[in-house]
């Protein structure tokens, strides 16, 4: 059982949910999409720009050194958080997608052949899907997908019939954006490592939600977005095992990744800073580090009890309204609801939502081929995070059941 927390005082870090929205109170139930930010962020990112501000790794002067201290002071503390052996394994992103074509990209062109297998799930956002389809376009690679099962599940008991010796590497989600489905993240690790193929976990929807341990899972890649875990936008991560981002070539080319140019040829300098070409988002990876500091000190199993218990209670509300109809398993599942409605389209119900000052996700979610196997036009999703109330899950309810008459 985790600390007693008073989450009401959390709620009041977060400046942006003290307003009214088309003059009722905001309801921000969008949090998969990206987070908001509380004030220990967005402090850090205007001090760094009022006191500090330089660029990092090359000038001699005092504010480049300082500059330089707080981008690499927040590769450490998101080394930590991820329980990654070193710094040296964390590549700063623009995110969850940049993390994905960057190890397509340098990984994939290195070391995937015409007739290897790319494994994925059915269930994977567009980010882990068309890296993966313009890296097989390019090799002769064939793509192959771990199916989605009726409640929402992977087909698991079947994986050994897609996780076959020729599958090069198995790119999976942590949890669906879409379905909330936790997949098992370590027995997935350890089944790809028994047939000699290497992993990427897509975390954009866990890292800021559960705890996640690299070494305990076992994963070869993971990369995760910060704007969905309190952070700035433009700023993520890619954590690589340091033999395989030793073994990578660079991505882009240019300053900060070199040791030495001539105008013929040049050389390059090790993992991360081989794969971080240019100038680097240092204002967004302070906040990065703020906002990894921020969820430590509540603590991720804290946030992951809570947010469950708001789904829980969600699930029980829906459940009960005619027409209604809730996506993914029951059990599992992480801190958000997709769901439809027989009387409107997810679009027109979340504009609904709208008018009301609750703000929900309608559409495909980034999810257009599993929403066409599940056969629907998109769900209406609800997301919550640690700020969020039970009496806003309550209005959210109230809203959704005046809904269903309203389009009747
Ligand atoms: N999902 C949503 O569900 P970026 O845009 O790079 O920060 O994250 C992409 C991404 C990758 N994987 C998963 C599982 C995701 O959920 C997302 C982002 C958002 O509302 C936008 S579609």
């Amino acid at each position: 059982m985790s600390k007693t927390i008073d989450w009401t005082a959390i709620r009041a870090d977060f400046p942006i949910l003290d307003q009214e929205v088309r003059g009722k109170p905001l309801i921000y139930f969008d949090n998969a999409a990206s987070s908001q930010k509380p004030r220990a962020v967005i402090d850090a990112v205007s001090r760094y720009y009022e006191r500090d501000n330089a660029n990092v790794h090359r000038g001699l002067h005092e504010l480049s050194s300082r500059a330089t201290d707080a981008y690499e002071g927040a590769r450490t503390k998101v080394a930590a958080y991820l329980g990654a052996a070193s710094a040296e394994e964390i590549v700063f992103t623009r995110g969850t997608t940049e993390g994905i074509n960057l190890v397509a990209q340098t990984w994939g062109a290195k070391f995937v052949r015409e007739g290897d297998v790319i494994l994925l799930t059915e269930m994977e956002h567009h980010s882990n899907l068309v890296p993966w389809q313009m890296l097989a376009e390019r090799t002769g690679a064939r793509l192959r997908f771990v199916p989605v099962t009726e409640d929402g599940t992977l087909a698991l008991e079947r994986l050994g019939e897609w996780l076959t010796p020729e599958v090069k590497i198995f790119a999976f989600t942590h949890i669906s954006n879409s379905l909330g489905t936790i997949n098992p993240v370590a027995d997935l690790c350890r089944a790809a490592r028994a047939v000699g193929a290497v992993t990427l976990i897509d975390a954009a929807q866990s890292a800021g939600h559960l705890p996640v341990d690299v070494r305990e899972i076992g994963c070869d890649f993971l990369v995760f977005s910060g704007h969905k875990m309190c952070a700035p936008t433009g700023i993520g991560a890619l954590y690589g095992r340091a033999e395989l981002l030793d073994a990578m070539p660079p991505w882009h080319g240019g300053g900060e990744m070199i040791v030495s140019v001539s105008y013929e040829r040049s050389t390059y300098k090790k993992a991360p800073y081989k794969f971080e070409a240019g100038t680097p988002n240092i204002g967004g990876a302070v906040g990065l580090g703020a906002a990894v500091d921020y969820l430590e000190a509540i603590g991720r199993a804290a946030i992951f009890e809570h947010d469950l218990a708001l789904t829980q209670h969600a699930l029980a509300g829906l459940s009960a309204l005619p027409g209604v109809h809730v996506q993914g398993p029951r059990d599992r599942r992480g801190g958000l609801v997709g769901f439809t409605m027989d009387a409107a389209h997810p679009h027109d119900l979340t504009t609904y939502a709208d008018q009301h000052g609750l703000a929900l996700r309608g559409g495909h979610h980034c999810n257009q081929p599993l929403m066409k196997k599940l056969r629907l036009p998109g769900t209406t999703r609800a997301s919550f995070y640690f700020y969020n109330t039970t009496a806003e899950v309550d209005r959210m309810l109230a809203i959704l059941a005046d809904a269903v008459r309203f389009f009747a």
